[in-house]
Order: C-alpha cells, then sequence, then structure tokens
C-alpha cells in the first residue's frame, strides 16, 4: 500500500561523525520533505522498547546498546510511498550489500553500525513517529 510518511533516525555513529547534515542533504534531494525534526538520547530501556521485534535476535544487546550510546536525529519524512522509497534510499542492512547511492552505501560503517534507520512498515512508521514525537511536533507540509 502506497504511504507518504515515514519515520527515520540517524545512528549515534553517523550523529557523532558529523554526518547529520549531508545525511539530510541527501534524504531532501531524494525528495523526501521533513515535516518533524529532532536531536534526542534514547535511554536503554527506549531502545530496547523500540527495537522489542528483535529481542530474540543474537545482536539484540549490541542493538539497544549502540541505539542508546549517544545523541540521535529522528525526523518524520513525507514523500508519495515514503516507507518504500525511503527503504530504496537506505539500501541494504549490510552496507557491503548495499547499492552506490544509498545512504548506507554513503555513511554506513558495518551492519550493526549502519548510519540511518527507517519504518519498515505503514504500521511502524505510525508507531515510531508516536514514539519520538508528540502530535503538537508533526507538521503538515
Ligand atoms: P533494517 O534497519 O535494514 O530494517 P533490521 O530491521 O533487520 O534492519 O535490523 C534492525 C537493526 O539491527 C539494523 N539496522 C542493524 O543495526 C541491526 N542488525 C540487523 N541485523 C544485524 C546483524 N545480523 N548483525 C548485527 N546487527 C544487525
Amino acid at each position: 500500500m502506497a504511504t507518504n510518511r515515514t519515520l527515520t533516525m540517524i545512528k549515534p555513529n553517523a550523529v557523532r561523525d558529523g554526518l547529520v547534515g549531508s545525511i539530510l542533504n541527501e534524504i531532501t534531494k531524494a525528495g523526501f520533505k521533513i515535516v518533524a525534526l529532532k536531536m534526542t538520547q534514547l535511554t536503554v530501556d527506549n531502545a530496547k522498547q523500540f527495537y522489542s521485534v528483535h529481542k530474540d535476535r543474537p545482536f539484540f544487546e549490541d542493538l539497544f546498546t549502540f541505539m542508546s550510546s549517544g545523541p540521535i536525529v529522528a525526523a518524520i519524512l513525507e514523500k508519495e510511498n515514503a516507507v518504500e522509497d525511503f527503504r530504496v534510499l537506505l539500501g541494504s542492512t549490510d552496507p557491503n550489500e548495499a547499492k552506490e547511492g544509498t545512504l548506507r552505501k554513503l555513511f554506513a560503517e558495518s551492519k550493526s553500525r549502519n548510519a540511518v534507520h527507517g519504518s519498515d512498515s505503514n504500521d511502524n512508521a505510525r508507531i515510531e513517529s508516536g514514539f519520538h514525537f508528540s502530535r503538537r511536533e508533526q507538521f503538515s507540509s
């Protein structure tokens, strides 16, 4: 189903390395409009909750520890077919498999430190947007 909003997070390694501006530039160049934006830091419990779908995976502890290790930048992005199109712009989870020009090819360090998150479904985009932003912080274009 076509959707028009998705949730992204620029992950702690990319924020630490000064990549926020470059990543947001790629995102807006690709036609996504930013309708909510904040710098924040997840607590360990926040990160566990956000990634609870992965709680039985072997990398879960590394994932929530990493995602709570420093500030992130969260944003809601608007574009026709936003969830699917942003997954294409993101590229594969593993940057070694990501296509040229994708965010993970350009900016990721590794599969576990892959610079940028994007919602994987319309339902998760809504849940994840509500996780980071109140109604008052979500703007209309
Ligand atoms: P994606 O972010 O591409 O949707 P998911 O949802 O499968 O990938 O995984 C969520 C996050 O968990 C990834 N962005 C990555 O940081 C981490 N991750 C996924 N698979 C692995 C793995 N095999 N080893 C280490 N970290 C992983």
